[in-house]
């Protein structure tokens, strides 16, 4: 038997876009709750929670002002503990994120650490000078405090300081904090921005375009020792998984994350295939690059967190699909590729029914912190107004944090009354009440291969062995002793030829048979 973790699909819903229970327009517990039954069926087995905690929402939520409370706008303690419940009840695993690199500003241990009142002096790092770092979301990573007169460090956004890993007592309050929620249940953590905890020195490091000074602190020493007590004191104590979110990591680097004390990573190389390094340089999307950087990962990372969405990410659909021409087709085609590789896919909340990119046309309906910095960055650097919301667009992390498109109804069905964010206006074509009535949809096209995935042991644990690897076409097989599954993605709006013939199991075109031929957008899973 392998670890469950393994085994199971994963389902990250981000709350505050899923499901409004109560009209305020805002997703919430009790809209998941609703929903279990449905994911269920979906077959996926564990719930990644995208924060839920108390927080001043600067970055939804990501800016954590209480770890022992859940936001009210989301429910109570109450409600968080009968979901635990209720998804237990369906063998439903919850996945809670920590969010330990950082806290909100107005989390009380910032509040007493801006007047020195112990023991919270030391738990942020404080400077009286600002060095020359740059942050995630652009910009100056020091912010001066009136109160303490000194400047404390933010990797992301001013509301976000960093707290200070050369104070064991950060640590303890962590440690206290991951307790608490174990304890409650849950299954285990993605742990937001893992890699960048420990800061090695605060010297400038060399000029970047991006993120100058990660030198000193992208996966630094410091950070695996953390790593270690973690899972010493706390994780190995229960049975629980972590995957570490993880910036700018190589595989070489991955694999001595997760030797620390990590169960797996999620990288980033394969979400680069449209743009130069950074996701604001802007490239034509490549289906090679994409593959390239799969198979890369697939053959030597111990074990991977495969995903193609998440809520920093534009839709899959819209950026290595074609969401005009081929909706379906190159939706079910990305579900063929992310649920036959090898490691714990990760189906993020409407990507299984093939929701597309914001068809917002301004800045006015934006509401995402990092795309309000970087646009005014952008302006700043005289860039045009059309490249910059080109930029936006493309990119906004916005994208995939419209509500959750339910039905045909007001407001997609996500909420009775307006939502926090726009809905999109093709919810009357793209939604999961007509997805789940359509017995050829997007939706049970994901029932279908999940079903097929959690029952197939070359799929869960097989070996990875690319075939072939094309500008468009991306071919693989899985291997289990004597069994040998072919899989292939077209991810073109081409015809190909192809290496593979065999019998399908599961064909995004319903064919019987693969005869080395593939239509536009055409991906299969087929015994050899
Ligand atoms: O969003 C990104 C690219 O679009 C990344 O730079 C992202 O900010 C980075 O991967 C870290 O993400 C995580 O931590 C952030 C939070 O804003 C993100 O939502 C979270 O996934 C700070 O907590
Ligand atoms: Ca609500």
């Amino acid at each position: 038997m392998e670890k469950w973790w393994k085994e199971r699909v994963v389902y990250q819903i981000y709350p505050r876009s899923f499901c409004d229970s109560n009209g305020d327009g805002i997703g919430d517990i009790r809209g998941i709750i609703s929903k279990l039954d449905i994911l269920k069926e979906l077959g996926v087995g564990i719930l990644w929670l995208s924060p839920v905690y108390r927080s001043p929402n600067r970055d939804n939520g990501y800016d954590i002002s209480d770890y022992y409370s859940i936001n009210p706008e989301f429910g109570t303690m109450a409600d968080m503990d009968e979901l635990i419940e209720k998804a237990a009840e369906r063998d439903l695993k919850i996945v809670m994120d920590l969010v330990i690199n950082h806290t909100s500003y107005q989390h009380e241990w910032f509040i007493k650490s801006r007047v020195k009142e112990e023991p919270y002096t030391d738990y942020y790092i404080w400077r009286d000078k600002p060095n020359k770092w740059t942050g995630f979301f652009g910009g100056s990573t020091w912010t001066f405090d009136e109160q303490r007169r000194q400047y404390y460090l933010h990797l992301f956004d001013e509301g976000q300081p960093d707290l200070n890993y050369n104070n064991p007592k950060v640590l303890k309050s962590v440690k206290e904090v991951m307790r608490f929620w174990l304890d409650k249940g849950v299954a285990g953590f993605r742990c937001d921005v893992i890699n960048v905890l420990y800061k090695s020195s605060l010297k400038n490091g060399r000029p970047r375009i991006a993120l100058r000074g990660r030198e000193y602190f992208i996966s630094q020493e410091g950070t695996f020792e953390v790593l270690k007590e973690l899972k010493r004191d706390v994780l190995s104590k229960y049975d629980c998984f972590t995957v570490g979110e993880t910036v700018m990591v190589s595989p070489e680097q991955a694999k001595k994350l997760c030797n620390s004390g990590l169960d797996m990573v999620f990288s980033f190389e394969h979400m680069d295939a449209d743009c130069f390094f950074i996701k604001w340089l802007l490239r034509r999307f490549k289906p090679k690059r994409l593959f390239k950087a799969l198979v890369k990962w697939q053959t030597k990372a111990p074990w991977n967190a495969v995903y193609l969405e998440n809520h920093d990410q534009p839709r899959s659909v819209s950026r290595f699909g074609d969401d005009k021409n081929f909706h379906k087709e190159s939706a079910k085609a990305l579900a063929v590729l992310l649920l036959s590789l090898k490691g714990t896919p990760y189906v993020y909340q409407g990507e299984e029914i093939g929701m597309t990119n914001f068809d917002f046309e301004s800045m006015a309906d934006i509401r995402d912190v990092e795309s309000t910095n970087v646009y005014a960055i952008a302006k700043k650097l005289h860039l045009s107004e059309r490249y910059r919301w080109r930029m936006i667009r493309l990119k906004s992390r916005d994208n995939a944090r419209t509500p959750m498109q339910w039905s045909g109804e007001t407001n997609a069905g996500f909420s009775s009354g307006e939502p926090w964010l726009k809905v999109n206006s093709n919810y009357e074509r793209v939604n999961f009440k007509d997805e789940y009535a359509e017995p050829d949809s997007i939706w049970n096209f994901y029932k279908r291969l999940i079903a097929f995935r959690n029952g197939s042991e070359v799929l869960k644990r097989g070996d990875f062995i690319p075939s072939y690897t094309g500008r468009d076409v991306l071919a693989f097989e899985r291997v289990l002793g004597d069994e040998r599954l072919g899989v292939v993605v077209n991810l073109s709006g081409g015809r190909r030829s192809a290496p593979c013939t065999g019998v399908a199991a599961l064909s995004t075109h319903g064919r019987e048979r693969l005869d080395g031929e593939l239509q536009p957008y055409e991906a299969a899973i087929f015994w050899r």
